[in-house]
């Protein structure tokens, strides 16, 4: 196989790899621009090594010509979450979207791998836009949580450095590494409610910042500087407060003045 066929077969898939990473990291946004809890914490994606896929070939006697049908996870995106129960959330969000088909799942989360590997998988169809027309795809999406992520990246590093002989004296402390990940995530989850209320609060405050700092640079440019940095200074002093309600009534006051500001000079232009 010459190095340049790998390339074309496996460009398609940095392109999906890419266009799900940019997809996914767009609903995080999205969830954070409309001051909502993003069950998505962060996003992360890569294509199969061609010797890691040599290797499965190998393992599984998967012949070449149905490699691309086979291995399903030669695109590869891990979605990672804060709470076990972000993950279910997620995979609805997949569920409910037209660009993404879901062929089959595994649910490593109700039925944990003897390894103690948790985590939750989707193989997926994807279409690409190539220069010879569209290409339908496979990719695997792994969904777990940020402690599940911890382990597994640990132990399949250690896999790697053993090739698949880890020594039972660590296999025992991974058996004991992964009953620790299922107990912080119960505790986790059991104060849900707490971290979701304390970050929603940051979010709206920092959205809330940036509008009211847009205003303000807005009004600069808009009117009397000597109002503005009088508004400036009644901004800074409300911040100081660390009273949410405050900053909104004063959001809402700032939305006003600049509003009568616009209408002025519509009006002055008109004139
Ligand atoms: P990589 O390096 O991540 O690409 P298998 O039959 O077990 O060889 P299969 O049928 O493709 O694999 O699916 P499975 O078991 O669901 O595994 C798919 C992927 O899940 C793996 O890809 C790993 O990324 C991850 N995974 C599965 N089991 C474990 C585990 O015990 N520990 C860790 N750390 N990860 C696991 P690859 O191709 O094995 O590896």
């Amino acid at each position: 196989m010459e190095i340049q066929l790998w390339r074309e077969i496996l460009d398609p898939y940095e392109l999906a790899v890419s266009e799900l990473t940019t997809k996914f990291n767009h609903l995080i946004k999205e969830h954070k621009d409309r001051d909502m809890y993003s069950p998505i914490e962060s996003v992360s994606g890569r294509v199969k090594s061609v010797s890691s896929i040599l290797e499965k070939l190998q393992k599984k006697q998967i012949p070449f010509d149905q490699m691309e049908e086979q291995v399903e996870d030669i695109a590869g995106v891990r979605i990672i979450c804060q709470f076990v129960e972000d993950i279910e959330r997620v995979a609805e969000l997949i569920q409910n979207r037209s660009d993404i088909i879901i062929k089959s799942e595994k649910d490593y989360i109700k039925h944990m791998k003897d390894s103690g590997y948790r985590s939750y998988h989707l193989i997926v169809y994807y279409t690409v836009e190539t220069v010879q027309g569209p290409k339908k795809l496979q990719a695997e999406i792994q969904i777990r949580t940020m402690a599940m992520n911890f382990w597994a990246t640990i132990e399949h590093s250690l896999q790697y450095k053993y090739k698949m002989n880890i020594p039972q004296h660590v296999a025992d402390r991974l058996t004991r590494a992964a009953d620790a990940i299922i107990a912080l995530d119960n505790e986790m989850s059991s104060v849900r409610n707490e971290i979701m209320d304390a970050q929603n609060f940051s979010q709206i405050q920092m959205n809330l910042v940036t509008d009211i700092l847009n205003n303000i640079e807005n009004l600069y440019k808009l009117s009397n500087k000597r109002e503005v940095v009088k508004i400036q200074d009644e901004f800074y002093r409300i911040y100081a407060m660390h009273d949410l309600q405050q900053l909104q009534r004063f959001h809402k006051q700032l939305d006003i003045i600049a509003e009568g500001y616009r209408a002025q000079s519509v009006k002055t232009e008109n004139t």
